[in-house]
């Protein structure tokens, strides 16, 4: 986009599914690099909104309540708060965290698809859908297990199977069942609405092909796609959870998550711009905070449908499709809004040679992060974006982390901003000396130091945040390189003038260092804003040597960073090796929740806490003890299959969880009466279930 024509920036970040907290993958493929560039736009007096917000919709957030046995709604007001919470403490400074459960949203995205609808874009079909008689609903993918045509695991899903990792398609299972109520689904007639890609495919391609300067990830797969050639995609589905579709014919039905959540951009905006005068958390505004405060009425369409607005999506490279064609057809359909300028998409973070992965716990979570690091935010936002995945996947490892802290942040930044302020206050009580005599090396610098942020900028604004932070790095060596040219701290006893030089010009370099670094690392920015006194400046100041005046106070000296010990690196890595140990076992991969019971299920079950007084071998069994407990009711007889994990004189006096009110059965010939609960793991270990402290017998458990 020309340069000149641009007024005002709408620069998004991928919307977080709320179905889990955030990982440091999050951070360093969309939220960190979008942040750079936010700060930046923001220190350059630009009109930016920058835009984000939780993704509420869809069977991610169905499913993850079923699993926690709560509900949807539950479920996002949880994640929504803890993932607000864990960007807002990162300094991710969008102007609105917004949801697409909000009442603006649903409004907005109904009216979109309302506005299509009437134009006559959608293309009406029936296809045959798996329905579960019982629950009376029609069944997503998700909601479909069954044993895998490639591989034989029992417990495929409906569009894929974890085992072999195939995608599958729900009638592909075999033996399919319904996770809502274990029984056969059957195939059942329904009718959607269509968005006919294939009509959009020579506009697109137009579209993309006007944009070669994307990343060569993003291009490429925008070519595959539109190579493949486009098929029309199903807008609406059978699920009862997200945006009504607006019809009269459409009971039961709600908006595609993925024709919905890009949506929730434009709604985001539009609430900003409403409610962007209000300077406290607003609840009723249904957003978790917003930023701009002072921006008053901002007019939400211009942000969106000016030709003079440049947009800009952050999304990780799983999202491409989504924002390349999908929403840009969208978008084209309606007619009245402005195209993505780029789409800087990155690849994924791996986390010490391997796939981050939830299931499998292997993932550095931004909450355990911040209590184990307190106040080291601006260390991970510095790694993350030395080492951000912009054109390949990367790594992430603990070492590495390790190692960028104390060799770089803390030796080379930190280093030199401790040197400049403590010999400032050492031989000027802290008061910034008259620059004196200029000579060759001193010029040297200042000619280097006005390269640097033009040679910055323009890294940003081509979305190399790796290139741009490392030469923000140089603009503190080159301090470092200057101080030990110059050795101030030998010249003080015989040429305290040259001293004064020196310092003045470090000075400023430090100060530069602020300007330069904000948009990567605030926290520290922010602190050398109070060592330094120095407020007030953005973008186009940097390059001078004039940002500090003589006579100026700076104030007290604090470390930026301090070094990272072994055992601190040695702990986050025997975290993860307890993960991957766990996973061998397979005890991660919990098995599905049953069917819901109702309280009055429940609570015919009578259990209590019981005391085992007496235990035996039950003869020609292998698993089986006899077991005589102390009920607090009575003492009575429980035949246990717990022999080959406890020993009879191991258990004697342990306390137990029994169900007391079970029928009584007859096992090789012994009368039980009740049942001791166990736990069981994945790979058939068993442990009590007990109370943490000595408890009463006959206790109700419930
Ligand atoms: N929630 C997918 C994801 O978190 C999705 C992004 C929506 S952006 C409009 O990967
Ligand atoms: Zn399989």
């Amino acid at each position: 986009m020309d340069n000149s024509k641009i007024k005002r920036y709408t620069v998004t970040a991928a919307l977080p599914y709320t179905n889990g907290p955030v990982h440091i993958g999050h951070l360093a493929g969309v939220y960190i690099p979008a942040d750079i560039y936010a700060r930046y736009l923001r220190s350059n007096k630009r009109d930016v909104k920058f835009i984000c917000g939780s993704d509420e919709n869809g069977v991610p957030i169905t499913l993850k309540a079923k699993r926690e046995g709560i509900t949807p709604q539950e479920v996002v007001d949880k994640y929504h708060k803890i993932i607000g919470d864990s960007f807002k403490e990162f300094g991710v400074s969008f102007d609105i965290y917004h949801r697409t459960s909000s009442q603006t949203h649903h409004q907005t995205a109904s009216d979109f698809f309302k506005k299509l609808y009437d134009k006559g874009v959608f293309t009406e079909e029936i296809t045959e859908q798996y329905y579960d008689p019982t629950a009376k609903q029609f069944l997503a993918d998700r909601y479909i297990t069954g044993t895998c045509p490639k591989c034989g695991n029992e417990n495929a899903y409906g569009d894929q199977c974890e085992n072999c990792g195939s995608t599958l398609n729900a009638t592909d299972l075999i033996n399919p069942k319904s996770t809502l109520s274990g029984d056969k689904p059957i195939l059942k007639e329904t009718k959607n609405w269509f968005l006919p890609l294939d009509q959009y495919e020579e506009r697109l391609r137009t579209y993309i092909e006007s944009h070669k300067e994307w990343r060569p990830n993003v291009y490429g797969q925008c070519q595959s796609w539109l190579n493949a050639g486009l098929q029309p995609r199903a807008m609406t589905r059978d699920l009862d959870w997200g945006v009504r579709v607006p019809l009269r014919d459409a009971e039961g039905k709600v908006l595609y998550v993925w024709f919905d959540a890009p949506i929730g951009y434009i709604s985001a905006t539009k609430e900003l711009c409403n409610y962007a005068k209000l300077d406290v958390w607003n609840p009723k505004a249904e957003e978790y905070y917003i930023n701009n405060y002072e921006s008053d009425k901002c007019g939400w369409e211009e942000y969106w449908k000016s030709d003079e607005t440049k947009l800009v999506h952050f999304i990780g490279k799983d999202n491409i499709v989504f924002h390349c064609i999908i929403f840009p057809a969208m978008l084209m359909a309606h007619g009245e809004y402005t195209l993505a300028d780029n789409v800087p998409a990155n690849e994924f973070l791996n986390l010490e040679g391997q796939k981050i992965s939830t299931s499998k716990n292997w993932a550095v979570w931004l909450n355990e992060y911040l209590r184990e690091f307190e106040g080291k935010q601006d260390v991970l936002r510095y790694v993350l974006t030395a080492t951000a995945p912009e054109t390949k996947d990367n790594d992430f490892t603990w070492k590495d982390f390790q190692a960028r802290n104390n060799n770089e942040l803390v030796a080379i930044l930190g280093n030199f901003v401790n040197r400049v302020v403590v010999l400032t206050h050492k031989y000027f009580n802290g008061v910034i000396p008259t620059c004196m005599e200029i000579t060759a090396v001193d010029q040297a610098v200042i000619d280097e130091l006005a390269d640097y942020p033009g040679k910055i900028a323009a890294s940003i604004e081509n979305y190399r945040f790796r290139e741009a932070l490392a030469e923000v790095m140089n603009v503190a060596r080159l301090g470092n390189k200057y101080l030990a040219e110059t050795e101030p701290w030998k010249l003080i006893k015989t040429d305290e003038d040259r001293v004064r030089t020196i310092l003045h010009l470090s000075l400023q370099i430090a100060a530069n260092v602020q300007i330069l670094i904000e948009p990567f690392l605030p926290f520290t920015a922010e602190k050398l804003m109070k060592m330094l006194q120095n407020g007030g400046h953005d973008w186009d100041d940097a390059g001078s040597v004039s940002l500090l005046k003589r006579g100026h106070q700076i104030g007290e000296g604090v470390l930026l960073f301090e070094k990272i010990e072994d055992a601190e690196i040695d702990f986050q890595i025997e975290k993860l090796n307890q993960s991957k140990a766990s996973n061998a076992a397979g005890s991660v991969v919990a098995t599905p929740a049953k069917e819901n019971i109702n309280f009055d299920d429940f609570s015919a079950m009578d259990i209590r806490v019981a005391t085992i007084v007496a235990a035996e071998k039950v003869e020609k069994t292998k698993k089986l003890l006899k077991l005589t407990v102390n009920t607090g009711i009575d003492e009575r007889t429980v035949v246990s299959g717990i022999a080959e994990y406890y020993k009879p004189e191991d258990i004697v006096g342990k306390q137990v969880s029994m169900i007391v009110n079970l029928a009584p059965r007859e096992i090789k010939g012994i009368l039980s009466q009740g049942m001791i609960l166990m736990a069981e793991n994945s790979e058939g270990k068993l442990t009590f279930v007990a109370p943490v402290e000595k408890f009463q017998e006959g206790s109700i458990i419930k």
